[in-house]
């Protein structure tokens, strides 16, 4: 079928039509969601010629997680901060490659409405070898009510989101969000310079065959994650195991798959990361909003992600999620062999 234009729903159009969900919103989510969607394409752009530019490879600096901070995390950052200041809808920024909050001054921005948590470019290592890699954004209206935005405003539970979203740079690029009300899908269509409505009201089937954890840290898993993953190998037809093991190593793409194929994420506390590896703030609390939007689930293996009371912009989290039922049967095995001392 030749898709005419109308048929095309670009991510401008759908915000646009969205707002109405919104009555007493003037127009600055749909403003800043937009800004955010220039900065995605602009770092599309780059991530799809870094093998052709002087871009690979590291910078030789690292980030306050001591991570290598290779060319594209910088400039992704960069392009994400510069998009928000420009824009005017965005008062401060806490960025996984930022130690603190960045503050955008300007006359426009200093008053506006809301705050991003995000996470420029995920994945990173990958980029060298051509693996996806993607970026996590969360968005919260400010609580301080005038002046330079506060650390409070940062460490608010992630049920306070206003909206949160990813974008992932893989075969195609496509960008996914929730403001509350649904979950859904846009593929950019580099032929016209615009993300497209290509995947409607996205839905986490509540079963899946995908397990994706990384084995290698087996032997310092906390009981309750090592139970869970023989669990996933025994042969049960009626349950369609064994399942799948699939981990790219890269949390968007691995997330991204398994909400629409079924399927759940694991990264536990380890020996190296005793709290877990991966981020509440920028990572943890944004895909958690859009599994809970879309029927799946997000805990740390025995409470909801969405409710931990954050203490520091970079705290890390053990994370389960994806497809309900999964991760259900993950904290049936937390609670019975790595329940917390009461
Ligand atoms: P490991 C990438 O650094 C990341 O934050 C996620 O994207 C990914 O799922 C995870 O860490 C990989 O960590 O310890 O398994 O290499």
């Amino acid at each position: 079928m030749i898709k005419t234009l109308r048929s095309v729903r670009t991510l401008g159009q759908f915000i646009i039509e969205r707002q109405a969900d919104f009555p007493y919103a003037k127009g600055e989510l749909s403003r800043l969601l937009r800004d955010i969607g220039i900065a995605a394409k602009i770092v599309n752009r780059e991530v799809n010629k870094a093998g052709l530019m002087d871009i690979l490879g590291d910078l030789g600096t690292s980030n306050i997680q001591g991570e290598d901070q290779k060319k594209l995390d910088v400039y992704a950052n960069e392009q994400f901060i510069s998009a928000l200041q420009s824009g005017g809808e965005c008062c401060a920024i806490a960025s996984e490659e930022n130690d603190d909050i960045v503050h955008i001054d300007n006359e426009v921005s200093k008053n506006a409405k809301y705050v991003v948590a995000i996470d420029p470019l995920d994945g990173s290592s990958n980029i060298d070898v051509n693996v996806s890699i993607g970026t996590v954004f969360s968005i919260y209206r400010r609580i301080s009510l005038s002046g330079p935005a506060t650390m409070n405003d940062f460490l608010q539970k992630g049920t306070d989101q206003v909206a949160a979203g990813y974008i992932t740079y893989g075969s195609s690029t496509m960008l996914v969000y929730t403001t509350g009300k649904g979950v859904n899908g846009f593929t950019l269509d580099p032929s016209i310079g615009e993300f497209c409505l290509s995947h409607p009201d996205m839905m986490s089937p509540n079963d899946g065959k995908i397990y994706s954890i990384n084995e290698g840290n087996y032997v310092h898993f906390p009981e309750g994650v090592k139970k869970y993953i023989k669990y996933c190998q025994v042969e049960d037809d009626a349950s369609s195991r064994p399942y799948s093991s699939r981990y790219i190593g890269s949390l968007v793409s691995d997330f991204h798959r398994n909400l629409i194929k079924g399927g759940i994420y694991v990264y536990p506390s380890t020996y190296k990361s005793p709290k877990g590896k991966l981020r509440l703030l920028y990572e943890c609390n944004p895909l958690a909003m859009i599994v809970e939007q879309s029927g799946g689930r997000a805990t740390d293996g025995f409470m909801r992600i969405l409710e931990i009371q954050p203490k520091s912009l970079h705290q890390r989290t053990p994370l389960f999620i994806g497809s309900l039922n999964m991760v259900n049967k993950a904290e049936e095995f937390m609670l019975k062999y790595s329940a917390p001392e009461s």
